[in-house]
């Protein structure tokens, strides 16, 4: 693909290839994220209330087409990635969602709200405040094995990274040195993933494949250009989602 293909950010004519960056924008194809609060301070859950409208200004109720078992998907990240949410808002009939987010901690979160309509898959995002003394994190070094909860897993590709080039992503769950296959469906596959470029955090589109089974889940990722990545590999298991994550680098 030549790099302007590579990159969604230009506009919505690559946003059907499925692997294009989106989530740097509020409003983007017609569809504006509107939040009625985006400053937090205290400590304790935070009311996050959000509507999309359409370019007519009307509130989006019934169009939201189901993917990954929901309608709607927010994900919650501090800009400097250490701190991430995965939630699934409640919509009401006047097609208000509402949601009660951690925010842990003080410092600038992004916000994605990723949604299908028409057959396309969607991230409006929006950024939101947690007042106090923010500490940001470098992000970290990259490496293959990471652990949550007593598991360790390890991310492999099924050739080397390189930007603009297809990839299959493999993550591979162990505990106590052994495989881990007894994983439990989540959001109706084994397993859910986020890719975020670091700089502007704009929003990979992952999708899971088939045919990988036992204690592997494996996902189809296209990393549009050359840098460093965030991923977020979720999995459940024991009834309790459970987030790994890792720095990835793709070469040119
Ligand atoms: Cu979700």
């Amino acid at each position: 693909a030549e790099p302007a293909a590579a990159d969604g950010a230009q506009g919505g004519e690559h946003a059907s290839m499925g692997t294009a960056l989106s989530g740097l924008a509020v409003s983007q194809d017609g569809f504006t994220l509107e939040a009625d609060q985006t400053n937090f301070t205290g400590a304790g859950p935070k009311r996050f209330t959000f509507r999309i409208v359409d370019d007519r200004g009307r509130v989006v109720r019934d169009e939201y087409e189901v993917e990954s078992e929901r309608e709607l998907h927010l994900v919650v990240v501090r800009r400097d990635t250490a701190i991430y949410e995965h939630v699934h808002p409640t919509k009401g009939e006047d097609g208000m969602w509402s949601v009660d987010l951690a925010l842990r901690e003080p410092g600038v979160y992004r916000a994605f709200a990723d949604f299908q309509i028409d057959g396309k898959k969607r991230a409006l995002a929006t950024d939101l405040f947690v007042a106090g003394d923010s500490r940001p994190n470098p992000l970290p070094e990259p490496k293959p094995v990471n652990a949550v909860d007593g598991y360790a897993v390890r991310v492999d590709s099924s050739q080397p990274l390189q930007a603009a080039q297809a990839r299959t992503l493999t993550f591979a769950i162990s505990r106590d040195g052994k495989p881990f296959g007894a994983l439990e469906p989540y959001l109706g596959a084994r397993g859910h993933l986020v890719a975020l470029r670091e700089g502007d955090l704009g929003y990979l589109h992952v999708h899971p494949t088939d045919g990988v089974g036992g204690n592997r889940v494996a996902f189809e990722a296209r990393f549009p250009t050359a840098g460093r990545y965030r991923l977020f590999f979720q999995f459940k298991t024991g009834g309790d989602v459970r987030t790994v994550a890792y720095t990835i680098e793709v070469p040119r």
